[in-house]
């Protein structure tokens, strides 16, 4: 039959996810839906046949009718959800970040090597998106010689408030540094952030735009600009300049229209929306990976280096200048 999912956590990607795994995925139905917001879980699973609301994970978890777990919960909720997960060696989809900080992340990382199996996925979803993935083909076939620099661009229309420069590092430049990995093969070594004067639009609390540079193992330079409050929509780009060229992606040119003397088109306006058939190749992936027997996609070691970038980023923030990455050595277990 059909894996039963228990979604830890129904708010915007939550409740997504729940969507997408009962309509678009095939081979898995959400059996529990769980949320601390008795309301919120409750009317989630109301509209769902075969469904139980549940306000505790670990109750969850122990049910009969579930095979496997989406953490979608806030960051600083994952640790608990997966060790609770391991306990019942059930495979587990977990929202990015792995977990906010370094330490965290690595007693994720060794309570999965105790169990002996990998059981994680995490949720670097950009890896499922095509137009990433043709820049991932087209850099590994070796077509345009090596990486010298990547640019990007991270701008949301806005974000909830209460969102801290924190959170601009551990939330949302985190997919960068999973980018800058996953594309180049290379780890991080160090980050700089840099802060314009902030917008006049920058919410207490946040000082919005950053910019930000990663140098990696391999001698590449990387920059990234997040902007969060861009106020004009969702875009994420990446140009990468090689020895015989260069590439880019994220300029969502798919329709052009001409009309009343001027040229352009609509751009999106969350990640909802963005990277919808990401999402849907990365929970399809994961279902069918599981049904299985295998765990594949991003690891429990991508999420601890992404989180030990994210350490660096946030001392940047703090101290300024030039961080370097602190990272243990890569366990056997994750080559
Ligand atoms: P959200 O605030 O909309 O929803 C979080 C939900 O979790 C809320 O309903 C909250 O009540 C519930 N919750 C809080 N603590 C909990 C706990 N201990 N156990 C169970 N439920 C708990 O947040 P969101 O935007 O949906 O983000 C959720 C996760 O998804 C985060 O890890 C976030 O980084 C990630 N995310 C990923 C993407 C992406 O592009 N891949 C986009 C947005 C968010
Ligand atoms: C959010 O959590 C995400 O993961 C989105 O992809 C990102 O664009 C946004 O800035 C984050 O807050």
């Amino acid at each position: 039959g059909p894996l039963g999912v228990a979604v830890i956590g129904t708010g915007k990607m939550g409740a997504d996810h729940v969507r997408r795994i009962n309509e678009v995925v095939s081979g898995a139905r959400v059996t529990a839906v769980v949320d601390v917001d008795a309301e919120r879980v409750k009317a989630v699973a109301d509209g769902i046949e075969g469904c139980t609301a549940y306000t505790d994970p670990a109750a969850a978890m122990a049910a009969a009718d579930v095979d496997a777990v989406l953490i979608a919960s806030p960051g600083p909720a994952h640790e608990a959800a997966l060790l609770t997960a391991f306990e019942h060696d059930l495979p587990v989809l977990c929202e990015k970040p792995l977990t906010p900080d370094a330490a965290s992340a690595l007693r994720v990382m060794e309570a999965e090597q105790r169990l002996g199996h990998r059981r994680v996925q995490v949720g670097f979803m950009r890896r499922y998106d095509a137009e990433y993935t043709k820049l991932k083909t087209l850099l590994d076939s070796g077509e345009l010689g090596r990486t010298l620099m990547l640019h990007n661009r991270h701008r949301n229309a806005s974000i909830p408030s209460g969102f801290t420069n924190a959170n601009l590092v551990n939330d949302s430049l985190v997919h960068e540094m999973d980018v800058t990995r996953w594309l180049l093969g290379q780890e991080i070594t160090s980050v700089t952030v840099l802060r314009p004067r902030p917008s006049s639009h920058a919410p207490e609390g946040l000082d919005d735009p950053q910019f930000v540079v990663f140098e990696t193992d391999g001698g590449a330079v990387v920059d990234v600009e997040v902007f969060l409050n861009c106020g004009f929509g969702y875009q994420v780009q990446a140009e990468a300049v090689c020895e015989r060229g260069s590439a880019r992606i994220g300029d969502a040119h798919d329709l052009l229209v001409n009309t009343a003397g001027r040229w352009g088109g609509t751009i999106a306006q969350d990640f909802v929306e963005r990277f919808a058939d990401a999402y849907d190749r990365e929970v399809q992936a994961w279902v069918d990976a599981t049904r299985r027997g295998e765990v594949t996609g991003p690891s429990v070691w991508d999420g601890y280096a992404a989180a030990a970038v994210c350490e660096a980023g946030v001392r940047s923030q703090s101290e300024g200048g030039r961080v370097e990455v602190e990272l243990v050595d890569r366990p056997a277990f994750y080559r």
